[in-house]
């Protein structure tokens, strides 16, 4: 098994409730087992400012599934919970980003890993650094570290009900 961290962002419908659908619909991946699941966020559009805040978390996943098996798992998912592909970075009721597959480094035009901006984006690194403090990104170096460095990027953890 490999171990898989997936980010879960919403900002269209009920957030709070698709985000934790989600999160369960995950947990009943074939060949995967979830091991771990953040709290949910409540953060400030990154890149297109003038839209809905978003909820965003981060599940650690392990796998026996391939990166390219367990990003179609995530395609169908997204299309699930009635993802639809307008312009990049328009709101969404699910986006899943796959952020790392153990330690694979890969970059071809549908899938690189790390995720692209995953090291500079404050509503990945927290709920990151929540379930796996001690995580190193290939590439990148320690989360913490990567965390501190996005001070200003407005967030907070929602408390769970
Ligand atoms: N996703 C994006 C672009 N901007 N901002 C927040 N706060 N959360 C997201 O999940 C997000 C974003 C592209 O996928
Ligand atoms: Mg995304
Ligand atoms: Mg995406």
């Amino acid at each position: 098994m490999i171990r898989a961290y997936v980010a879960l962002g919403s900002n269209l419908g009920n957030p709070v409730q698709t985000v934790e659908d989600a999160i369960e619909a995950m947990a009943a991946l074939h060949g995967s087992l979830l091991k771990a699941m953040s709290s949910l966020y409540r953060t400030a559009p990154v890149g297109l400012k003038h839209q809905p805040d978003f909820i965003n978390a981060v599940v650690a996943l392990d796998t026996r599934l391939s990166p390219r098996d367990l990003l179609d798992e995530l395609f169908a998912l997204e299309a699930h919970f009635g993802r639809e592909r307008s312009v990049k970075n328009a709101p969404r009721t699910l986006d899943l980003d796959l952020l790392l597959h153990g330690e694979t480094v890969h970059d071809d035009p549908e899938l690189t890993l790390p995720h692209p901006r995953m090291h500079e984006r404050a509503f990945v690194l927290a709920p990151l650094a929540e379930i796996a403090p001690d995580l190193v990104i290939p590439g990148h170096g320690p989360v913490a570290g990567l965390l501190a460095a996005c001070a200003g990027q407005r967030i907070h953890a929602l408390t769970r009900s």
